[in-house]
C-alpha cells in the first residue's frame, strides 16, 4: 500500500479516507492513494484561511515573490519527474505532460514579477485640495476548483495569482486526478508559504466544493469546469454577494478556407481536435470548411488521423494518450454513436485500440457531412472527436462558426489578410487564432471566453489582478 498523500490545512498534513489515483494508460497502475476531505476539514480549510488573510494581505512584497519564484524554479527543476506523475495520472503524452508542468512554472514566475508590480493611480478630485488614491487589495479568502484535463497548469494559473496580490486559498482539485495539484501545494508549503494561506482539499464535488459553496466565508470562487457545475458555483455565490469566476465548456470552430495552405490546415486541426486527446475546453470540435478545398482537406485529414497513434501515455512513440476514465470513454462513444444516427459520415477512428495494457485507449474519430444543429455539432464532448461542416463561402462559415451557445476559442486557416482581419473582429469568441491551433494557449495574456463559455473577468496576464483584487478608492483632504 502507498503511502497517503494528505490534505494540508492551516499548515498541516492531516489525513482521511484514501482513494486511489489510477493511471488511465494501464489501470493495474495505481499512481498514488490521496485522502478525501470530509465537510468539517474543508470548513477548517476554510477557518485557516480566513484567519490567515489579515497578515497575509499586508505580508511583503518580497515575501510573496520568495515564495512564488522558488515554486517556480522548484517545478523547472523537477519537470521530468513532475511530468511523468502528470501524464500518468492524466493520460497526455509524456511532451505534453512536461510542457504543461513547464508552463504552470512559467506562470509562478510571472505572478512573482506581477507582486512587484501592483500599482494604483493619484487621480486630483474636483474639489479643491482633495486627493483621490485608487489602490487595489485582495478580496479575501478564495476558493479554487479545478478540472481534471489539465491538473498542473490549471491549479498554477488561479494559485499564482490568488497569493500574489494577498488572497488566502481553499484549494479543491479535481477529485480524479489529484497528484499533480498535491506535488504543487507541497512545493508551495516548504516554499515558505505561512500557515492558512494554501488549503489543500482533496476530495468529491459533492462533499468538499458544496461545503465551499455554502460557506459565507469564501469571498470569491474561481472554477474551471462543466456548464453544469458553473451554474451551481454562481447560484451559490450570488447569495453571499460573493465574487466568482467560470471558465465552462466550449464548441470552438475552426474555419478552414479555399486560400488555406493545406499543410497548416490539417496540422492545425489534428493539434486542435485531437491532441490531449480532445479533453480541452479550448478543442476545436467544429471544422468548417469551404466547398473549393473540402474534398483535399477532408482526404488528408483522415490519413492524418488515422496514422495518429494511440497508446500509453508514457510510451515514447505515442501521439494521443488515452481517455481520462471509463465514464469520459463512455462519453466519447456514445456520441459517436449520436453522430451516426444522426446522419453523419464517420470517416474514421472512433474505436477502441487494443493495447499491451488495460486502458481506455480511443482512435480518433472524424464526421464528415454534419451540418450545424446536429448534437454533435452543438454539445461539447470533451474526446478526440470532430466534426467537419462543408460551407459555401466566407460568409456561411462565419454564421455557422458563431452559431453556438459557446465562445471560447476560434479558429480560422487562411491566405487572406480581408478575411482573417475580418474574423478577427467578428468572431463571437473571446480567443481568436489566424493559422494557429485553438488550443494551447501562452501563458502571459488574458485567457477567457464570451458566451455561455465563461463569466466574469479574465485569468492569466496582468488582467488576472481584476478578478484577485477588489478596488478601493480613498479621499484625503490635504488640508
Ligand atoms: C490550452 O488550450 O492551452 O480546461 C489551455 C481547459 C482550458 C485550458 C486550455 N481551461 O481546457
Amino acid at each position: 500500500m502507498s503511502e497517503l498523500h494528505k490534505n494540508l490545512i492551516n499548515g498541516e498534513w492531516v489525513g482521511g479516507e484514501g482513494k486511489e489515483n489510477i493511471n488511465p494508460s494501464n489501470i493495474k497502475d495505481v499512481v498514488g492513494v490521496y485522502a478525501q476531505a470530509d465537510e468539517q476539514q474543508t470548513r477548517d480549510a476554510i477557518a485557516a484561511a480566513k484567519a490567515a488573510f489579515p497578515a497575509w494581505s499586508r505580508s511583503g512584497l518580497m515575501e510573496r515573490w520568495s515564495v512564488l519564484s522558488k515554486t517556480a524554479h522548484e517545478i523547472f527543476a523537477r519537470k521530468q519527474e513532475l511530468g511523468e506523475l502528470l501524464s500518468r495520472e492524466e493520460g497526455k503524452t509524456l511532451p505534453e505532460g512536461i510542457g504543461e508542468v513547464t508552463r504552470a512554472g512559467q506562470i509562478f514566475e510571472f505572478f512573482a514579477g506581477e507582486a512587484l508590480r501592483l500599482a494604483g493611480e493619484i487621480i486630483p478630485s474636483v474639489r479643491p485640495g482633495v486627493q483621490v488614491e485608487i489602490t487595489r487589495e485582495g478580496v479575501g479568502v478564495v476558493g479554487i476548483i479545478t478540472p481534471w484535463n489539465f491538473p498542473i497548469a490549471i491549479p498554477a494559473w488561479k494559485i499564482a495569482p490568488a497569493i500574489c496580490f494577498g488572497n488566502t486559498v481553499v484549494f479543491k482539485p479535481a477529485d480524479l486526478v489529484p497528484g499533480s495539484s498535491w506535488a504543487i501545494v507541497d512545493i508551495l508549503h516548504r516554499a515558505g508559504l505561512p500557515k492558512g494561506v494554501l488549503n489543500l482539499v482533496m476530495g468529491r464535488g459533492s462533499k468538499v466544493g458544496q461545503t465551499m459553496l455554502e460557506s459565507k466565508d469564501l469571498n470569491a470562487i474561481t472554477f474551471t469546469g462543466s456548464v453544469g457545475t458553473g451554474k451551481k458555483v454562481a447560484e451559490a455565490s450570488i447569495q453571499f454577494n460573493r465574487k466568482f469566476q467560470l471558465e465552462m465548456g466550449g464548441k470552438n470552430p475552426t474555419i478552414v478556407l479555399d486560400d488555406a495552405d493545406l499543410k497548416v490546415a490539417v496540422e492545425s486541426v489534428a493539434q486542435s481536435a485531437f491532441f490531449s486527446t480532445g479533453q480541452r475546453c479550448t478543442a476545436s470540435s467544429r471544422v468548417i470548411v469551404t466547398e473549393g478545398i473540402h474534398d483535399a482537406f477532408v482526404d488528408a485529414l483522415c490519413e492524418r488521423t488515422k496514422n495518429l497513434r494511440v497508446g500509453d501515455a508514457l510510451a515514447k512513440e505515442t501521439e494521443i494518450g488515452p481517455v481520462v476514465d471509463p465514464s469520459q470513454l463512455k462519453q466519447d462513444m456514445d456520441y459517436i454513436e449520436i453522430g451516426r444516427n444522426e446522419g453523419a459520415e464517420l470517416r474514421v477512428g472512433g474505436n477502441r485500440v487494443n493495447a499491451p495494457t488495460e486502458g481506455y485507449f480511443l482512435q480518433p474519430a472524424l464526421f464528415t457531412g454534419v451540418n450545424n444543429q446536429m448534437r454533435i455539432a452543438r454539445e461539447e464532448i470533451f474526446g478526440p472527436v470532430a466534426a467537419v461542416i462543408k460551407v459555401k463561402d466566407y460568409e456561411e462559415a462565419l454564421a455557422t462558426a458563431n452559431d453556438t451557445e459557446f465562445g471560447l476559442s476560434a479558429g480560422i486557416v487562411t491566405t487572406s489578410l480581408k478575411y482573417a482581419t475580418h474574423f478577427k473582429r467578428n468572431s463571437e469568441a473571446g480567443m481568436v487564432m489566424v493559422n494557429v491551433p485553438t488550443a494551447g494557449v501562452d501563458f502571459h495574456v488574458p485567457f477567457g471566453g464570451r458566451k455561455g463559455s465563461s463569466y466574469g473577468p479574465r485569468e492569466q496576464g496582468k488582467y488576472a489582478s481584476e478578478f484577485f483584487t477588489v478596488v478601493k478608492t480613498a479621499y484625503t483632504a490635504a488640508g
